[in-house]
């Protein structure tokens, strides 16, 4: 086994590759950017080292600081979690050419191999796994796509080569179409994979997502520990996951499991992996293997009991796999809910920034989170907006379902908005308990206004409303003995900004963890900092007058420059900042009088 792991990732996949560490007794590094210095996985590892910037192009995804780190640290593997570098050809073969490093995943080959779709489309072919109907070459003349339609039938689905997770994939309705469509998938193919090479597939109108989860060591053992069921996406993004899937029956998820395991016997694959497939009608169709450690993975854990990234340490430490097939017994039902920081009645839309002011997390039976976050925390804003997973596990799915209107009923997330009550809407939707749902479900189906009406029943407090004078607050009374919660609205918040970001009543003078620092003197008007930024600019200084409407200062945060703006007039009595100066989100800037 090794003895210290750099794990080349952030958040919540850090912290739980580096508890699979601690398991094992191996020691932990993480590496951070400047917009994680406090963040869950820099606080948890046994060292920690700066590679770069926020911006994960010059920190995360930067090859060369990332090997830096690892051979300052006396790291003597890399895991790469999911996303960022996971599923980099390049950095795979870099990590297993340097001397005295070890790459967690399936070697740069195996992954060269795979990202060919064409490629894996006929090594799965071969082993006699079912793959979509269409090429395993790829198509170059537009006269291809008529004829495979003609033959086929229509719609068609042209796929770029080096795609997935929807990227690069074009519908073909009609031959009169097929032109276009065949130039935008090269097109898209050449701008995201450099690579405009594309193949052609029926196009299957209501599938299910369905994939098998692989387990295989460098002995020739491969294992598939059962599937999950990633049906219920928005544009290609998963939102929740289960297994077993709803859709298969005993028999189908035999053969779809034994046919993952075959295809990946195929290919001398080491390391975790995916197998992805559409399923419609009864029947299952190969779409792609991922190789990586995936977000969901912990719904196959929770069924097998299996700890996946500690046989993924253990797998490429040269261990063998010491459970046979017939060993992997799944119990019961998990469903996994994604904690995205986001607004499901507003399109989804990523929160622009906030700060946790509680964070009090379900706990219990059956209810697992994978997170990295802690209350008082800001909201880092520069990478995805997935903020934990909760993980349910129940004895069916029946009870699974009622165990996690529990949880996420317990969940309490206050300071910034997230989708816990779009899950609280799915697990009251008819599709959706009834696991009737296609991977067209929420992008098609949903009525949107029952998103706003989940929003507004669900919702926490955020600091992201609409009426920016009015911030609501939770007081606990009792009256005669009995305790009674109660929600009172506070109008004294006097902020306004200009530019595009969205509004947000200052923060200064709630009781948020701010400290001492940011009390909020009696007798004056604060204007504070609605977000965490840089001071680009001062335009007043004590002493001036200055009207409703006045650029009092010039906030850059979120790679936008915003104007503060004053809301009412008044005299400035005092200046609290000065240009170039960072400031955090309620600190105050400017006090009126
Ligand atoms: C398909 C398909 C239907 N027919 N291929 C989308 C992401 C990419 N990895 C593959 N995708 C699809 N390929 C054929 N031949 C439908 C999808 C698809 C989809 C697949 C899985 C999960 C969600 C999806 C949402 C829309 C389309």
């Amino acid at each position: 086994m090794f003895d210290k792991v750099l794990v080349a990732n952030r958040g919540e996949i850090a912290v739980r590759v580096m508890r699979a560490c601690e398991d094992l007794g191996v020691d932990t590094v993480a590496v951070y950017s400047e917009a994680d210095k406090h963040g869950g996985h820099t606080r948890y590892a046994d060292e920690a080292y700066n590679i770069g910037p926020a911006r994960a192009a010059d920190s995360y995804l930067d090859h060369d600081a990332v090997i830096e780190a690892a051979e300052k640290s006396g790291a003597d593997a890399i895991h790469p979690g999911y996303g960022f570098l996971a599923e980099n050809a390049e950095f795979a073969r870099t990590v297993e050419e340097t001397a005295g490093l070890t790459w967690i995943g399936p070697s740069a080959e195996s992954m060269e191999q795979l990202g060919e779709k064409t490629n894996a489309r006929r090594l799965m072919n071969e082993a006699g796994v079912p793959i979509v109907p269409g090429t395993t070459e790829p198509v170059e003349e537009v006269e291809a796509v008529r004829t495979f339609g003609e033959e086929n039938g229509y719609p068609i689905a042209i796929k770029a080569e080096g795609g997935g997770g929807g990227r690069g994939m074009k519908i073909v309705h009609e031959p009169e179409e097929a032109e276009d469509q065949l130039e935008a998938a090269k097109r898209e193919g050449e701008a995201y994979f450099d690579n405009d090479s594309v193949y052609l597939e029926r196009y299957l109108e209501r599938p299910r997502h369905i994939e098998v989860q692989i387990l295989a060591d460098e002995h020739g053992n491969v294992r598939h520990l059962g599937e999950r069921d990633c049906s219920l996406q928005r544009r290609h993004q998963k939102v929740i996951e289960e297994g077993p899937s709803p859709a298969l029956d005993d028999d189908l998820r035999e053969e779809i499991g034994e046919a993952a395991r075959r295809g990946v016997a195929e290919s001398a694959y080491v390391n975790a992996g995916t197998v992805e497939f559409l399923v419609e009608n009864g029947e299952f169709y190969f779409l792609e293997v991922n190789t990586r450690i995936q977000v969901e993975h912990c719904v196959t854990e929770e069924l097998t009991g299996i700890d996946i990234v500690k046989w993924q340490l253990r797998v490429a430490a040269g261990e063998e796999l010491t459970f046979e097939q017939s060993d992997v017994e799944l119990d019961g039902h998990a469903i996994e809910f994604r904690i995205n920081a986001e607004n499901a009645a507003d399109g989804f839309a990523p929160a622009s920034g906030g700060s946790l002011t509680t964070y009090d997390p379900p706990g219990g039976i059956g209810v697992r989170l994978d997170d990295a976050l802690r209350q008082g925390e800001d909201l880092v804003t520069d990478y995805d907006s997935m903020v934990a997973k909760l993980i349910v596990h129940g004895k069916d799915r029946e009870e699974c379902i009622a165990r996690s209107k529990r949880a996420l009923a317990e969940y309490d997330i206050e300071g910034i908005v997230t989708i816990i009550p779009f899950h609280r809407l799915m697990l009251d939707d008819e599709t959706f308990v009834a696991g009737d749902h296609s991977t067209k479900y929420l992008d098609e189906e949903l009525d949107r206004s029952r998103l706003e009406e989940a929003q507004a029943k669900w919702g926490t407090e955020t600091v992201d409303g609409d009426d920016d004078s009015v911030v609501e607050r939770e007081f606990t009374v009792e009256v005669n003995g009995k305790r009674f919660e109660v929600n009172l609205e506070d109008r004294s918040g006097a902020l306004a900004t200009g530019g595009s970001a969205p509004s947000r009543p200052a923060s200064g003078g709630s009781d948020n963890s701010g400290g001492s620092e940011r009390s909020v003197p009696a007798d004056g008007e604060v204007i504070a900092a609605e977000m965490q930024g840089t001071i680009l600019d001062v335009n007043v200084e004590a002493g001036d007058t200055v009207e409703a409407g006045d650029v009092i200062c010039v906030l850059e945060a979120m790679k936008m420059e915003n104007d503060v703006v004053a809301e009412r007039g008044g005299t400035v009595s005092e200046v609290a900042v000065e240009s170039g100066q960072s400031v955090d989100q309620g600190d105050v800037l400017v006090v009126l009088e």
